[in-house]
């Protein structure tokens, strides 16, 4: 997998390829992870990629031709299959969106910044819009990383534990269940007898259950 992200502020985004599982990933070859700072593609004298919105208000809008400049150069090189705009009024991201992400070959994602992005750049180049919550960031450059986060422990390869993506919480459309490390007892508090059972099927079944009850009780529209 190949993703490639456009913004006006990439340093945001170094630190969190550069480290844990997203760099591993990278390290190992199973994703190349490529930042561009869409200023490089600004065609005034002062470098500009935002301008004020017509019909007036505050903030300002990021500009068309740059990005189109950046894009059209991008794509020339290769085919994308989705190219992702960041912003708070694309749909919410979720697991399933993760899945279906991480079996596409090469991603370009916009970050949003500023008022967003002029609307004729959504209607030509933008295949999918992707917020991550209802809740206002400064940029799309943080939700850029998580979007990719997600979908990159997911590429086969990845996680050193290959069953351990698909136990995730909501993998299965559950939350996970409770989970215990040595010692078997700290300050008077007991892991649970099954899990020191060694019986297989009995932890599988506990643990079922606990992930049917967490989901209950913290998540119930889920279920
Ligand atoms: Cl993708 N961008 C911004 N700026 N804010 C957000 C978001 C994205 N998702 C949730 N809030």
């Amino acid at each position: 997998m190949r993703i490639d992200i456009v913004s006006v502020v990439p340093d945001l985004l170094i630190s969190p390829f550069g480290a844990s599982i997203m760099q591993r990933a990278q390290d190992k070859g199973l994703v190349e992870v490529h930042l561009h700072n869409l200023r490089n593609w600004a065609t005034d004298n002062y470098k500009s990629v935002d301008d004020y919105q017509y019909g007036g208000g505050a903030g300002m809008v990021m500009m068309c031709e740059p990005i189109e400049k950046c894009f059209e150069e991008l794509m020339a090189e290769r085919h994308y299959d989705q190219i992702i705009y960041l912003t708070p009024d694309g749909s919410v991201f979720n697991q399933k969106m993760a899945n279906k992400l991480s079996l596409q070959g090469n991603l370009l994602m916009l970050c949003g910044h500023y008022k967003g992005v002029d609307q004729r750049i959504r209607d030509t180049y933008i295949t999918l819009e992707i917020s991550i919550g209802d809740y206002v960031l400064s940029g799309g450059e943080i939700a850029a990383a998580v979007v990719s986060d997600a979908i990159i422990r997911l590429i086969p390869g990845v996680l050193n534990d290959e069953t351990s993506a698909l136990e995730d919480s909501f993998q299965d459309g559950l939350l996970a269940p409770p989970v215990y490390t040595r010692p078997a007892e700290w300050n008077g508090l007991k892991v649970p007898e099954v899990l020191l059972s060694g019986n297989f099927k009995k932890i599988e079944q506990w643990r079922h259950e606990q992930a049917i009850q967490q989901t209950q009780k913290r998540r119930p529209d889920l279920l």
